[in-house]
């Protein structure tokens, strides 16, 4: 078993109802026991013209393997109305592997740590909900320097 987090976020078509569908969909996949999850988030998106997003971190632990994971993760995008047209457009649901344990993984399709995680309030404060106080990341960056570098601006806890 793989203790992993998954960033949740979603600008369109409820999104609080979104999130709560996701999570459900995350605890029925095979091989995944939902552990964690944070409050919900509401913020501006960082693409501007764009709805708010509501976002949150869950813990899941797993038997997948990263890129098994990743399938999991984008066929639940695809069940609840994900379109991928623009790069940034606005989506129904994006799941995103922010760690998968202590890997980093540079792979093509998957990047982990996550490359933006340090630079979101809307990541970085659901994830130190879940995490202990000298979490490090799998890069041994501390979490809380990560915090104390990205302040808690713009984010409205739900
Ligand atoms: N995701 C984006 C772009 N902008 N803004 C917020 N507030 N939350 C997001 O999850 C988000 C965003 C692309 O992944
Ligand atoms: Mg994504
Ligand atoms: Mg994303």
């Amino acid at each position: 078993m793989v203790r992993v987090y998954i960033g949740l976020g979603s600008n369109l078509a409820d999104p609080q109802q979104q999130l709560r569908s996701a999570l459900e969909a995350l605890g029925r996949l095979p091989g995944c026991t939902l552990v964690g999850v944070s409050a919900f988030y509401a913020s501006d998106s960082l693409s501007p013209g764009q709805p708010r997003y509501t976002n949150a971190v869950a813990a899941l632990d797993t038997t997948l393997a990263p890129l098994e994971l990743l399938d999991a993760l984008q066929a639940i995008e695809a069940d609840q109305g994900r379109e991928r047209k623009a790069r940034w457009g606005p989506r129904t649901l994006d799941l995103d592997i922010l760690l998968y344990g202590d890997q980093v993984i540079e792979e093509p399709r998957l990047v982990v740590p996550h490359y933006h995680l340090h630079a979101r309030p809307f990541v970085l404060y659901p994830l130190a909900e879940l995490v202990p106080a000298d979490f490090r990341l799998a890069d041994q960056r501390a979490l809380s320097d990560l915090l104390a570098d990205c302040p808690f601006v713009g984010l409205e806890r739900l």
